[in-house]
């Protein structure tokens, strides 16, 4: 299929290069490290290879979210949203943008999340996850009222925002204790990311703001395969919910959630995730530089879906979601 929009699409700041490096065996960071640092070179021939239109462009993980230096933090985020403006100025048929927001000081991110939107042109946020603040053991969820500001503004702004994995601090990870190659991509990539994804549901906060929009990746992050039992376990014991929000998770989960394809390139992953929300929910992506472009796009342009379905999962809900004009 020809025009493809992927929307998981990453590169790293010279600063921000060494946190990828732990995931790529040695002798492949070369080659993950010119992909990561090039925007109009190998990503664009990947892409007219390969049916992708457009990518909307990352920072890599976990980059701001991992500086607990509020400064320093501010100052990833300013110079690598500068940076991802003037490659998408180059050739911005082909490339658009995410911001990168210092989480670590709401009323920064405020800021240069109106700067973002509204000067650079950018379609949305990518966040990595809980942020550390001042401590590198303080970690804090995007549930944490001090957030409260920060989701209004989302909301008034009316653009989406991706949830992008990151590993648990070491601190918090001893159940990956002697099994470490459970880290990362493997498993507590996706782990991390639904726990703060179901944080989100059930703190109240698409109550008060009803259309916020949520991204996560990796068809879903596991949340389609257990939805049923989040909502209806032990359903004899007829509890109330446990948690601040109005609704059944499931509500939160269809009405204010969409997951991308981003690394998992999976048919029966797939069609559960199309059974739980449907295929206006789900977008193509392919999670560049840690996934080829090929193995998403022959994976994607050979399943057996129908054209309508395909076109809206590989370009037109990430068109409509993100206000792309195209
Ligand atoms: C990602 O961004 O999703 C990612 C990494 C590192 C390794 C694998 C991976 O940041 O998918
Ligand atoms: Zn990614």
């Amino acid at each position: 299929m020809k025009g493809k929009i992927g929307l998981e699409e990453h590169f790293a700041l010279e600063e921000t290069l060494d946190d990828s490096k732990p995931f790529v065996p040695g002798p492949l960071w070369p080659e993950a490290r010119a992909r990561l640092l090039d925007f109009q070179e190998k990503r664009i021939a990947q892409m007219d290879a390969w049916g992708m239109e457009m990518m909307l462009l990352s920072l890599n993980a976990p980059a701001i979210q991992a500086i607990p230096d509020r400064k320093h933090a501010m100052d990833i985020s300013v110079r690598s949203n500068d940076l991802m403006a003037q490659e998408i100025i180059k050739n911005p048929k082909r490339f658009q943008g995410l911001a990168a927001l210092a989480l670590q000081d709401p009323d920064h991110a405020c800021r240069e999340l109106e700067r973002c939107i509204k000067q650079l042109g950018f379609k949305g946020i990518l966040v990595n996850g809980f942020s550390q603040i001042d401590d590198p053991e303080n970690c804090v969820y995007l549930d944490d009222p001090r957030y409260k500001a920060f989701w209004a503004l989302v909301a008034q702004l009316d653009v989406p925002f991706y949830l992008h994995p990151r590993n648990p601090i070491q601190s918090w990870a001893q159940i990956y204790k002697g099994a470490e190659w459970l880290l990362g991509p493997k498993w507590a990539f996706g782990n991390e990311t639904a726990i703060h994804a179901l944080r989100l549901m059930g703190s109240g906060i698409f109550d008060t703001h009803p259309n916020l929009k949520i991204v996560i990746g990796h068809m879903g992050e596991g949340i389609p395969f257990s939805l049923w039992r989040i909502d209806n376990h032990n359903a004899w014991m007829n509890l109330p919910n446990p948690y601040p929000a109005k609704h059944k998770l499931s509500h939160y989960f269809q009405n204010n959630f969409w997951i991308t394809v981003s690394g998992n390139f999976c048919t029966p992953s797939l069609v559960n995730s199309i059974m739980e929300i449907g295929t206006d929910r789900i977008l193509f992506s392919t999670d560049w530089p840690f996934e080829n472009v090929d193995h998403a796009a022959l994976w994607f342009d050979n399943l057996e879906l129908n054209e309508n379905d395909k076109m809206k999962i590989g370009r037109t809900n990430a068109a409509n979601l993100f206000k792309l004009g195209v």
